[in-house]
């Protein structure tokens, strides 16, 4: 197994204390959540994704687990303005808050919010169940581009988050970039959904969500190692990681840093885990291995 030299990691424009991020969604709705993952090994944290309005989300039900994986449609349930009050005991420490909008100036609205508050700010031009909003705008170059280039006028490190449902992802990878964008996180889920044969009705309130979990964990690499291929800046690996394999195997694609999202829901100490198997004082530097896969 290969071990990576400790020490502290610079992606994107975010300083992190090592290369495993929490990923957007899951336990990053309070100050205290996110604290504690951060107790517990990650190098740093992505909030759940705020918007311009509060929001309830979708009816329920929202969740369903199946084989491999776990269909979500919470349908962007946040507080809006009000999750500012969730920052103020992590001042300092490497928090990127995840935001979204339906156009150029609800994201740069949004963000500004949080300038000098955060690390960084993540847009989610990528969730696959929100009308006018993620992927509905995110599949759109033009969109990614002007949103990018309104949230980067702020003068804040920007990750854009893209979507695993489109043709081509290096298309908005390449439109990220030229919008100015700092790093590129991918993915988000993919759109997917279950029939209960019982009430002969889908499954989730919403019908359609979206899938995470390591059945989606080979789209993911496949879509790191295409925008290496495409794009100059840090790419940082999201969608199905669940082991320290899973991180090597996605930096050897291409990524400068990864996400863990949906493990984190089985196994709290996972950031401990990974990192205490991932690090070595006398590893090697990660530089030699992010890309290695590729001829
Ligand atoms: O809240 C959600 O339903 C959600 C979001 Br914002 C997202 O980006 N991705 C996802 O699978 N669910």
């Amino acid at each position: 197994m290969i071990r990576l030299k400790t020490g502290s990691v610079m992606a994107g424009g975010v300083q992190m204390e090592n290369h495993l991020i929490l990923a957007a969604g899951v336990l990053g709705t309070t100050g205290s959540s996110l604290a504690r993952i951060l107790a517990t090994g990650a190098g740093a944290v992505v909030t759940k994704s705020i918007g311009p309005f509060p929001h309830e989300g979708h009816p329920g039900p929202c969740f369903c687990e199946i084989n491999g994986g776990l269909i979500n449609a919470m349908g962007l349930p946040n507080p809006s303005k009000d999750f500012l009050t969730e920052l103020d005991t992590l001042k300092g420490k490497p928090v990127i808050v995840s935001v979204f909008g339906g156009n150029p100036s609800e994201f740069h609205e949004v963000a500004s919010w949080f300038k000098g508050r955060v690390s960084g700010v993540e847009l989610n031009m990528s969730c696959p169940h929100a009308e006018g909003y993620g992927a509905a705008i995110g599949s759109d170059p033009g969109m990614i581009e002007a949103c990018t280039k309104a949230v980067k006028s702020l003068g804040m490190p920007v990750w854009v988050k893209l979507t695993p449902n489109v043709t081509d992802i290096t298309v908005c990878g390449v439109a990220a970039e030229r919008g100015g964008a700092d790093g590129i996180v991918a993915i988000n889920t993919v759109k997917a959904m279950r029939i209960s044969t019982d009430l002969m009705r889908p499954v989730l309130g919403n019908r359609f969500g979206g899938l995470s979990g390591p059945s989606i964990f080979p789209i993911a690499v496949r879509c790191v190692y295409e925008l290496y291929e495409a794009c100059s800046i840090p790419i940082i690996g999201c969608g199905g990681v669940s082991s320290v394999h899973d991180v090597v195997e996605m930096m050897m694609a291409g990524a400068s840093a990864v996400q863990v999202g949906s493990a984190v829901i089985r196994d709290r100490d996972i950031f401990a885990s990974i990192r205490d198997t991932l690090y070595s004082p006398d590893g090697i530097p990660a530089e030699e291995i992010v890309g290695c896969a590729h001829g």
